[in-house]
């Protein structure tokens, strides 16, 4: 016989492994480092809930965080982690369209996404959602009621506010010393020609037609067959002049001065003027402005996957990330707005000053802005987007 381990040994040294949960990471494999089987503990039992009432017997191991890029601050992940004793897994999209084909495609293994308000509707009426639990989510008393309840998401069942913003365009002023007021700067011929090549438009089939739509006089959810054929031609004839579509790194792009001017998120447009701690330094000629034809105003939310194997965790997270102290930390770093009505006190001299500079709306830009919504079985933006991306 050879030597070794006995048999016996072998197998039990394997199933007190199985136990134990090892074995490498990945989304679907989520294990429960404190419960007796591999997935989250679904209450009952003997479990002790922890102060703050977070019943830390039934935390996962891990969560799966589908995000947008940029989109939380790294050290309040760090802070969660060490609180909870779960390890969060952080992945990221830039588009809505990106986050909804993933989920339909289904087996992400992710926890948690952050759609945007239209996004919200067409992912919980193709049951993509899992319904919240509001009793484990009391910090949902701090988000401003004005923010709650919203047409995309009647009664939060689905979604809770993450953050909101509006969508103009960022430019550097020593390039437009005169400011910058109109969609025209993007779209008409003679103006581009001064800086083909550093300049983009968000890759996003909404924002985009959006942007052109508001420029020709029209209202970013018009549909109008023959006025998409104008939005069309206006898209294609820009795109010679365009250096990319982006929505991944304006941020970065306009702080190098890559870019002198950007179709933008007004939190990519102050990271680009404060920087992102260590990722890139920021630049102080950066503006960010609606043009007088109007712009975006969206709310992007924390949803559940309705296929979480760690909902609970999931709450905790979210929960966790409504915390006042905390929503402040993220929203210093994101430079997004936070419906979190606690939290806006506890906001930088430094962060107020940028909002009121035009990083955040006034009440007479707030009446240029307009939500995007989804007209149920439209493919319309879809189709338009898919034959400029295509030309
Ligand atoms: N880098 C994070 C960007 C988040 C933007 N989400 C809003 C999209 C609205 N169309």
């Amino acid at each position: 016989m050879k030597r070794g381990m006995p048999a016996i040994l072998i197998v039990l040294v394997m199933v007190l492994l199985t136990a134990c949960g090892g074995g490498a990471a990945s989304p679907g494999s989520t294990s429960n480092e404190y419960g007796s089987s591999g997935t989250e503990a679904q209450g009952g039992g003997a479990s002790t809930p922890a102060a703050g009432g977070v019943d830390r017997n039934r935390l996962s191991r891990e969560l799966y965080f589908y995000n947008w890029t940029d989109y939380i601050d790294p050290a309040l992940i760090t802070q969660f982690e060490e609180e909870y004793g779960v390890r969060v897994i952080l992945d990221t999209y830039d588009s809505n369209e990106d986050l909804i084909a993933k989920l339909r495609a289904g087996n992400t293994g992710y926890d948690l996404v952050a759609p945007s308000d239209y996004a919200v509707t067409i992912m919980a009426a193709e049951g993509l959602l899992a319904p919240l639990d509001k009793s484990l989510l009391p910090n949902l008393v701090h988000i401003d009621p004005s923010l709650l309840d919203q047409p995309f998401d009647p009664g939060n069942t689905t979604s809770v506010p993450y953050m909101y913003g509006i969508t103009g365009i960022a430019y550097n002023a020593t390039v437009f010393p005169d400011g910058v007021d109109s969609w025209a700067a993007l779209f008409d011929p003679e103006r581009m020609a001064a800086y083909r090549g550093k300049f983009s438009m968000l890759d996003d089939e909404r924002e985009t037609p959006g942007a052109a739509l508001r420029y020709l006089g029209h209202s970013l959810n018009e549909t109008d067959p023959a006025i998409l054929a104008q939005v069309k031609d206006l898209l294609i004839a820009q795109k010679p002049y365009l250096a990319a579509y982006n929505s991944s790194d304006t941020n970065r792009k306009l702080a190098a001065e890559e870019y002198v001017i950007a179709h933008a998120w007004n939190g990519a447009a102050l990271q680009a003027r404060k920087g992102l701690e260590d990722e890139f330094t920021g630049n102080p000629n950066i503006r960010f402005v609606i043009p007088n034809e109007g712009g975006m105003i969206w709310m992007d939310n924390l949803a559940i996957v309705a296929d979480s194997p760690n909902s609970y965790t999931a709450h905790v997270f979210m929960n966790f990330l409504m915390e006042p102290a905390v929503a402040a930390q993220n929203t210093e770093w994101i430079g997004y707005l936070t419906p979190n009505q606690d939290a806006i006190p506890l906001l930088s001299d430094e962060l107020k000053a940028l909002y009121a500079e035009g990083f955040a709306p006034d009440d007479e830009v707030r009446a240029r802005l307009e939500w995007a919504v989804r007209k149920e079985g439209d493919t319309a933006f879809t189709d338009l987007w898919t034959a400029v991306k295509g030309r």
